[in-house]
């Protein structure tokens, strides 16, 4: 079921479980020729969550900055394609939150360990923030902040469970927002990790 979770922010509660062990395969296959990193940011610190991407375009950050690429630059190959089954997926979920042309062009794969965190930021890489960005979280559950448009502001905590879709647009998509700590756990199907998948439309 749709719930607003704030203007242009729309919760699809378990609207993936049922394909979970199908996207959890692909995830795998993605990650076997394009490896999780702990990507190093450009203030020199190893990131607690490990990444990949898949399609055209992937998220990476080093000393460098952050970006959007071609190829993953710790091994020089172009990002594996983008599954049907994660488009048409990303694609229907837009949909139904009231984006009906979203092309999602980059999927960030991020994975989380226990103890693993995402601090309060913007994603502001994308050309066109016009665009939403469709998450899909898998796994051990986590506690999302939710803020304002200024870091200091307030933030708002939503438990993201396995299976749970958000789209983010509108005002949302410039929204601070970050991942507690997570805590340990077994998931029967991702064991000790969270993965959350972002679809965006990078240019
Ligand atoms: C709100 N990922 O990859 S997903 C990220 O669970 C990121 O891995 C988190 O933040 C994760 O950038 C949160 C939910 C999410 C994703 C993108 C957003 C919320 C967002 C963009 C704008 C506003
Ligand atoms: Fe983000």
């Amino acid at each position: 079921w749709a719930e607003p979770l704030a203007e242009g922010a729309v919760i699809l509660r378990r609207r993936a479980r049922e394909q979970a062990a199908s996207l959890l395969a692909q995830v795998e296959a993605v990650a076997q020729s394009n490896p999780f990193h702990h990507r190093i940011t450009p203030g020199g610190h190893r990131m607690s969550v490990a990444m990949t991407n898949c399609g055209d375009l992937g998220w990476s950050s080093d000393a460098r900055g952050y970006q959007y690429t071609g190829e993953d630059s710790a091994t020089g190959r172009r990002w594996p394609p983008m599954p049907q089954m994660f488009r048409l997926l990303a694609q229907a979920c837009a949909q139904e939150a009231g984006f009906n042309y979203f092309q999602p062009d980059a999927c960030l794969i991020n994975r989380y360990e226990p103890g693993a965190k995402l601090s309060l930021h913007q994603d502001k890489d994308e050309k066109d923030l016009r665009q939403p960005i469709v998450s899909v979280s898998l796994g051990l559950p986590a506690v999302f902040q939710f803020g304002g448009f200024e870091r200091g502001d307030a933030v708002q905590r939503v438990l993201l469970e396995h299976g749970d879709v958000v789209v983010w647009g509108g005002p949302s998509r410039l929204r601070f927002h970050g991942i507690l700590p997570i805590k340990a756990g077994i998931h029967p199907l991702t064991g000790a990790f969270r993965y959350n998948l972002t679809f965006r439309r990078a240019r």
